[in-house]
């Protein structure tokens, strides 16, 4: 079954039970809505990138597709210890370069010699992506391929047969790998390469070369569930820059006619209200400068402090964060991107593991038809699939947390439920001082997350306020919490 029909027989039936329980209708949807897989892709919001091939041997960011496949022979590869460096920092999958520009395939593919089985490692007989995708199960991780399009190695880049290469290492990836949640598209294209030894510039039409249409058609029918990523969705789309930074707002809505991958960035950013086409945004920034590792770049990880930053603006807008970690020549993670990455998880949950929201008492201007099924209690209870929501026509509302007692918090989270769509365009947030509300933060796109951030604030009373909204709001979930002030680095003794 299409899983769009399934998501319409499931909206069926959820309308119907929550009908059957109180009698009262939910909202009708606004404006495009998340698909099944969508739904599935936006629970995970944070995951990773392994961006790994002959440039790690070469010191390159983009080789130039002659790379000789004996220079392909990390040391001490150990597929564990990189799923586990990313399982520590939270990451709910990983996506593997099975193939970067430069052409060269990280699993053995039937369709071509410029392969790991052409390599040193292993004597040939290595499958990076098997190893990969096999600690990413046993880890418990998701697990994607990138299968870059522009292939500056392959004789026929630029002719049609190339599609059909391109297509058929595709299948190799979507059928010998098990269950693969994502399929990035890059759209990059640099135009010269070696191209089979011709070594010239090569142009496409990136509107019309690569024929998108069916190429995404065979991923739907080999793996149903996988998102696609691109600067065009037709899943997820890109952010718009390589820092990890989403818009504020970030709409998970956009405007999809004449997008494709490698199509101008406008609009990407920030999304467009209303939009044709549910498909919202990836943040993907690199740990380090670069994509691929380089020894030189040891000492330029980014900081706890700097990821925290990221994780803020890009899963803190409603967008994913896909973080990329190189393994080195050793074909491990380096332990200073893995120390990084400890103290930035270890902030993160220690901010994240008591939400001091719970147990408050709730009141709204409104809940919908005056059903429990509806009531501001649910916006408590940790659920992404219950809400609060009010009457048609209600564009404005609010409710108030009483905390019983002076609560400090420094960071308050909101997530919306997605599958009646993006609803709220404005809110506002108001602490309780001195005997009346005072604002202490607004804000605009709410979507799956939106986390704010901002001074401490100690109060017994919060006030939500939606203040503007396309239709009757529909909020899953609020919280409180505050993070923790920062462990001073450790004081270098003086002599
Ligand atoms: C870009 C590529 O050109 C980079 O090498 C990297 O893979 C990045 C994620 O996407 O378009």
């Amino acid at each position: 079954m299409k899983t769009t029909t399934l998501s319409i027989i499931c909206g069926l039936i959820s309308t119907g039970l929550a009908l059957a329980q109180s009698g009262v209708r939910p909202p009708t949807p606004f404006g495009p809505v998340p698909t099944e897989r969508q739904l599935r892709w936006h629970e995970m919001e944070f995951y990773g990138f392994l961006h790994f091939t002959v440039n790690t041997f070469t010191d390159k960011e983009w080789g130039y597709g002659d790379e000789n496949e004996k220079v392909f022979n990390p040391t001490a590869f150990d597929a564990d210890q990189i799923v586990l460096a990313a399982k520590a920092a939270g990451m709910k999958g990983l996506i593997l370069t099975a193939k970067h520009h430069d052409g060269f395939c990280l699993w053995p593919s039937k369709f071509t010699d410029h392969s790991i089985k052409s390599s040193l490692w292993k004597e040939g007989r290595g499958d990076v992506v098997k190893e990969i995708s096999d600690a990413c199960r046993r880890q418990g991780l998701k697990f994607g391929v990138y299968l870059s399009p522009w292939d500056r190695n392959h004789k026929d880049y630029s002719r049609p047969e190339y599609l059909t290469y391109y297509r058929s290492q595709l299948r190799e990836l979507l059928t010998n790998y098990g269950d693969i949640f994502t399929v990035w598209f890059d759209g990059a294209n640099g135009g010269d390469g070696f191209y089979g030894g011709a070594r010239e510039k090569r142009a496409i039409d990136n509107r019309t070369y690569y024929d998108w249409e069916n190429t995404r058609q065979l991923v739907r029918e080999l793996m149903p569930m996988a998102v696609m990523f691109s600067d065009a969705g037709p899943d997820v789309r890109w952010v718009g820059n390589e820092r990890g930074i989403a818009g504020d707002p970030c709409w998970a809505t956009i405007n999809a006619a004449g997008r494709y991958p490698g199509s101008d960035s406008q609009g990407l950013n920030s999304g467009e209200r209303p939009g044709t086409a549910w498909i919202p945004a990836e943040c993907d920034v690199s740990i380090r400068p670069g994509w691929f590792y380089h020894a030189k770049e040891d000492g330029r990880v980014k900081t706890p402090a700097q990821l925290l930053d990221i994780y803020y603006q890009s899963v803190g807008r409603g967008a994913g964060l896909n973080l990329n970690l190189p393994p080195d020549r050793r074909g491990r993670i380096h332990e200073n991107d893995i120390a990084s990455l400890r103290e930035f998880r270890r902030i993160l949950d220690a901010t994240f593991e008591k939400d001091l929201a719970q147990g408050a008492q709730l009141t709204a201007s409104n809940t919908r038809g005056g059903a429990k099924q509806f009531a501001a209690a649910n916006v408590l209870d940790q659920k992404r699939d219950t809400y609060w929501t009010t009457d048609d026509g209600v564009a404005t509302a609010e409710m108030v947390l009483d905390l019983g007692q002076p609560v400090t918090f420094n960071v308050v989270s909101l997530r919306e439920y997605l599958p009646l769509g993006q609803r709220v365009e404005a809110f506002a947030l108001d602490q309780w001082r001195d005997g009346q509300w005072v604002e202490f933060a607004h804000g605009t796109s709410v979507g799956n997350f939106r986390l704010i951030r901002g001074a401490g604030i100690a109060t017994s009373k919060v006030r939500l306020r939606i203040t503007q909204a396309a239709a009757c709001p529909a909020l899953a979930e609020l919280g409180l919490f505050a993070e923790p002030a920062p462990v001073p680095p450790a004081k270098v003794a003086t002599p």
